[in-house]
């Protein structure tokens, strides 16, 4: 392995992430379509421990996973009208059957809204139908135009988690945009990945939606990136598709509808925002392996130090640790280096001095602090440390995060902030649309929308709109995106 000594995460993002994500083998983006990559081994790992963490919190809120075609017909794609404008420029198109052109042209889901509802339909019939909670980790294509970046803007989204909830009253589907909410802060919490909340402005939100709440993190390069989405559909979609309920009065009514994703954007969020000039740093809880034991050998001590390191092994793998034993014909140094790179968060030296002292010698990724502790107290102090390097990152993400929101009521400061990709801006804003608009015009940044996000910033009530000079109590977000 050639040596990465030109990393330099927050002064060239760019290069950074992307010789991070491939020499570690997450990803190979050789493959001969532009937009589509490949999981290898190491990455898969991780991408699924980042799913159980998601599966785990929809199915003990009472969703249930569900899977539908991923080819959806013409007709079906086309009956909401907002969404088939929203995306017909970004759809790929399924014309034949072999050498036969088909009658009805199918598309590959872009999302999956219209494949489930028009099934929907057919489900419910009373409210006693309701709700109907589900979800699903499927992939999804999408022909976008802006540069495609892997993990960050696929054409092909290989780890599109989609939930839908379809409810009786307006009410209900509010709430469950508050619990989608709140699952998705869990969820980016147990990551370590800080974020804001804001409800998108009216020109940016989901085609079809009546509104969308969005979480946006921030980039090392001073970029957000949209992690996740929550959507209130409103009967916007109940309508096109017919989805009625009978009351209790025996009436036929619209159902209320919302949905929410994320994609693979969140894997290149816990390795972008976690990492170092090292490399990746992978918390334990997703880390494809938690702890590399590396063999100190000197000559004529080889069997004695193998031995011990096998021990250990076994007992950690006992303990349902993900841990693996570097057996490789390499210098320790190299080893140290090569598993540092790849973000192993606990590494394990043994060497004859420990053998004969019954100890092992421990060194933790995120600070690289080094201790030593005896065979007996081994399992707990790497538990401890698992628990101490997910709280570390955590805080450190988030004190990276603050440090880059910046409180501001001019146009000017937001420009400076934005053009010189220091954050994210937080200025008073009226909410409306026009003026959003011409705040992004004159920023020459995105408007992520107002922000929802408890204790970001404070507000009086007396801020004013830069544009119309109307008293508001609500702040916009800006920035540059990805
Ligand atoms: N049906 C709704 C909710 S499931 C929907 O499709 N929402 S979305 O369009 O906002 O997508 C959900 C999330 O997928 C986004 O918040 C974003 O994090 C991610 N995403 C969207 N497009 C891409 C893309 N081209 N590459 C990677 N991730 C993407
Ligand atoms: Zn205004």
């Amino acid at each position: 392995m050639e040596e990465k000594t030109s990393l330099d995460k927050f002064n060239n993002f760019s290069e950074w992430f992307r010789t991070v994500i491939t020499d570690i083998d997450l990803i190979d983006t050789r493959y001969p379509i532009k937009g589509c990559y490949v999981w290898r081994p190491y990455g898969f790992k991780l991408r699924k421990y980042v799913l159980d963490i998601i599966r785990r919190l929809l199915d003990n809120t009472g969703h249930e996973e569900v899977l539908f075609p991923l080819l959806i017909p013409e007709d079906i794609f086309s009956l909401e009208r907002e969404h088939i404008k929203g995306f017909e420029g970004e759809v790929y198109w399924v014309t034949h059957g072999g050498l036969r052109r088909l009658e009805k042209r199918l598309v590959l889901r872009p999302t999956s809204e219209t494949a489930m509802y028009s099934m929907f339909k057919k489900w419910i019939h009373s409210h006693a139908d309701l709700p109907i909670k589900v979800y699903q980790i499927v992939n999804i294509f999408r022909y976008e135009t802006k540069a495609t970046k892997p993990l960050i803007r696929v054409r092909e989204i290989t780890t599109f988690k989609e939930a839908h909830t379809v409810h009786t009253t307006a009410e209900e589907a509010e709430k469950q945009i508050k619990e989608a909410i709140e699952i998705y802060s869990k969820f980016f919490d147990e990551l370590g990945i800080p974020y804001i909340i804001s409800r998108r402005p009216d020109f940016d939100k989901f085609a079809g939606a009546v509104y969308s709440i969005a979480f946006d993190t921030l980039m090392p390069d001073g970029r957000t990136m949209q992690i996740g989405t929550v959507h209130n559909l409103g009967q916007n979609f109940a309508k096109a598709f017919e989805i009625t309920y009978e009351d209790i009065d025996g009436k036929h009514q619209f159902a209320h509808q919302t949905c929410y994703g994320i994609s693979e954007r969140v894997i290149a969020a816990v390795v972008a925002i976690h990492g170092d000039n090292r490399g990746a740093i992978f918390l334990p809880t997703i880390a494809p392996i938690q702890v590399v034991i590396v063999p100190i050998i000197y000559k004529g001590e080889e069997e004695k130090v193998v031995e011990a390191c096998k021990k250990v092994f076994d007992a950690l793998k006992y303990d349902g640790i993900r841990v693996f034993l570097d057996e490789r014909d390499i210098s320790p140094g190299r080893k140290f280096y090569d598993w540092e790179f790849r973000g192993v968060p606990i590494r394990i030296e043994i060497g004859p001095k420990d053998v004969a002292n019954n100890q092992v010698t421990i060194v933790r990724r995120d600070t690289m602090e080094r201790t030593t502790c005896s065979l007996d107290e081994m399992k707990d102090v790497i538990k401890k440390l698992f628990t101490e390097i997910e709280e570390n990152l955590r805080k450190r993400a988030w004190e990276e995060f603050r440090k880059r929101i910046f409180r501001v009521n001019s146009l000017r400061e937001v420009k400076e902030i934005v053009q010189n990709r220091r954050g994210i801006a937080l200025i008073p804003w009226c909410e409306n649309d026009e003026c959003g608009l011409k705040i992004r015009e004159e920023v020459e940044g995105e408007v992520l929308g107002v922000v929802l996000s408890k204790g970001i910033a404070d507000v009086t009530g007396n801020e004013v709109c830069p544009i119309c000079k109307k008293q508001t109590k609500k702040l916009a977000a800006i920035a540059k995106t990805y």
